[in-house]
C-alpha cells in the first residue's frame, strides 16, 4: 500500500530554531552536535508507522520568506523561540495572518504553535519569562489547534512535540485518526 503523504510547513522568525529541530528529530537523541540538514534537502521526509498505517511526513522549513506561500501544506507549524519574547509576539503579529492569507483556498489547515529552545527559559529573563500557560493562553487566542514545547539542543520534550505533530497531521488523512491511542514510530 501507498504511505500517505502528508506535507507540513514550519514558520516562525528567523532563527528561532527550526532547522535545528528537525535536524534534531532526524538525528535522534544520541547524535551530538546535531549535524544540521541542509535547505537543499527539501523537503525533509519521515516515515512514520502509526496505529499499523504508514505515512510519509514531508516538511519544509523554508528560509526564504517568500516562497512558502507557493508550497501546498497539510500542516502548519508556526515556532518562537521560548527565549526571545518578540518572537512570540511577531506569532500572532504576524505569522498567524500570513499563513492564513496565504492559504486561504483551504477550508481547514491545522495549525500547531511550537516553543522552541525551552533549555533557554529562564527566570532572569530581561523580557520577562515566558511561561508555558502564557504561551498557551496565545495559542488558543490564536485559534491553533495544538501548543507543544522542545528543545533540539537537550532533546527534552523532542520526541512528545514530534508525536504531538504527527497526530495532528494524520488527523488530516483520517477522520478521527488524530485521535489514536498510542505513540508513533519514525523510522
Ligand atoms: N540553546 C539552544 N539553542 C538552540 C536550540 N535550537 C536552536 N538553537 C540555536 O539557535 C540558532 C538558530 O537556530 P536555527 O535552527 O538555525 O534557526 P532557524 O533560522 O529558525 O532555522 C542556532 O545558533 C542554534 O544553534 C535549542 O533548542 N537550544
Ligand atoms: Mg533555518
Amino acid at each position: 500500500m501507498e504511505d500517505s503523504v502528508v506535507r507540513l510547513l514550519l514558520v516562525g522568525d528567523e532563527k528561532c530554531g527550526k532547522t535545528t529541530f528537525l535536524s534534531r528529530v532526524k538525528a535522534g537523541d544520541e547524535i551530538n552536535p546535531i549535524p544540521l540538514l541542509r535547505d537543499i534537502d527539501q523537503p525533509y521526509t519521515f516515515t512514520v508507522n502509526m496505529s499499523s498505517n504508514r505515512y510519509r511526513f514531508e516538511f519544509y522549513d523554508t528560509s526564504s520568506p517568500e516562497n512558502w506561500r507557493l508550497l501546498d501544506p497539510d500542516v502548519i507549524i508556526i515556532c518562537y523561540d521560548i527565549s526571545q519574547r518578540l518572537s512570540l509576539i511577531n506569532m500572532k503579529r504576524y505569522w498567524i495572518n500570513e499563513v492564513k492569507q496565504a492559504f486561504s483556498r483551504r477550508d481547514f489547515l491545522p495549525v500547531v504553535i511550537m516553543g522552541l529552545k525551552r533549555d533557554l527559559r529562564s527566570e532572569d529573563d530581561p523580557n520577562g519569562i515566558i511561561y508555558p500557560q502564557d504561551a498557551y493562553r496565545m495559542a488558543q487566542e490564536m485559534r491553533a489547534d495544538r501548543y507543544v514545547e522542545c528543545s533540539a539542543v537537550t532533546g527534552e520534550l523532542i520526541r512528545p512535540a514530534f508525536e504531538d505533530i504527527c497526530k495532528t497531521a494524520i488527523a488530516t488523512t483520517t477522520e478521527g485518526g488524530g485521535q489514536s491511542e498510542g505513540g508513533c514510530t519514525i523510522m
